[in-house]
């Protein structure tokens, strides 16, 4: 008999305090509209859509880390929605929102098994900490927090709305970085850092010399071959000819198919857990871009689900 299929949970996660623009917050709204449910049900899976979780929670206070306590209260209570998913067995699928909630859904997957491998998709490498990040943004801080680069002090009065990440440890070994091509001074040295404490830091680089299938496959021979895999997207990763609505968006990215190609490529380890696709605001295009931004998002879900050519 065939096992039974799976769960996807779908979670909204409407997070837009990580960084200034607004429209972020609109993008779970819209991958819904754009028929996201029915692709995934299409190929095969059963699809519980869990709705979004209320990221406006508290108070803002002042400090190095912009809207701090908005971001830890609003990623603490999309950990626990995050958790309660994993706990059912389901694949986890997080639609932001800016990257910030990553905070989120990285930590809760870490929580229900921490044995997870994280490959982080982006033209960024999001691991300022407050002390370094130039800009006091949110979506560029979740890996520091993840692993472990910040002090409570640079949180000052916010350091109690982030006490729920003290268990939550990423080990640089356990993280795979594909598509940076956008990094800060400070950032630069941080990289550094962690590819010797074991990370895996390709750039697009890195991509242009060896190819799409050479970096995917390094990077996840990286992460082991067994234990699940969690997958953080920025749609900013894809180049802004493709993916012209995200916020931070930066010349020489990943083409249509080489996305595509990472997608697929998770989905045939069988080991892919969680996705997080981030960063969709389709206010910063025209119609015709914020649409081909929304259906890319969409489309690299399917292919992370399993969608195959053939
Ligand atoms: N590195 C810059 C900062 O920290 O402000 C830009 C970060 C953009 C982050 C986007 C979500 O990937
Ligand atoms: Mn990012
Ligand atoms: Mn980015
Ligand atoms: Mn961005």
């Amino acid at each position: 008999p065939l096992a039974a299929p799976r769960t996807v949970s779908i979670i909204g996660a409407p997070q837009q305090f990580g960084q200034p623009r607004g429209g972020v917050e609109n993008a779970p709204k819209l991958l819904r509209q754009a028929g996201l449910a029915e692709t995934v049900a299409n190929l095969d899976w059963r699809v519980n859509d869990e709705g979004d979780v209320d990221m406006q929670t508290t108070q803002d206070v002042a400090g190095p880390l912009r809207h701090a306590a908005q971001i830890g209260h609003g990623s603490r209570k999309l950990m626990e929605a995050c958790v309660k998913a994993h706990a059912r067995g389901n694949f986890v699928l997080t639609l932001g929102g800016d990257h910030s909630v990553a905070l989120g859904t990285v930590s809760a997957a870490l929580k229900a098994r921490p044995s997870t491998k994280v490959l982080w998709v982006d033209a960024h490498a999001d691991c300022n900490s407050p002390s370094t990040s130039p800009s006091g943004n949110a979506h560029g801080m979740p890996l520091a927090f993840l692993l472990k680069l910040v002090q409570s002090s640079e949180l000052g009065t916010a350091s109690s709305a982030f006490a729920w990440l003290d268990d939550v440890r990423l080990a640089p070994q356990n993280l795979a970085f594909v598509g940076l091509r956008d990094v800060d001074a400070e950032e630069r040295k941080i990289l550094l850092r962690l590819r010797e404490r074991g990370a895996f830091v390709s750039t697009m680089h890195d991509v242009d010399r060896r190819g799409i299938g050479h970096v995917v496959d390094t990077a996840l021979d990286h992460l082991g071959d067994d234990g699940p895999l969690h997958c953080s997207f920025d749609v900013d990763s894809c180049d802004p000819l493709i993916a012209p609505a995200t916020g931070t968006a930066v010349r020489g990215g990943l083409t249509y198919r080489e996305a595509h190609f990472l997608c697929e490529a998770l989905a045939a380890t069988g080991r892919l857990g969680s996705l997080d696709v981030v960063e969709v605001n389709s206010a910063l295009a025209d119609p015709v871009g914020a649409k081909a931004t929304v259906d890319l998002a969409a489309g690299l879900v399917a292919s992370a689900l399993g969608a195959v050519i053939l």
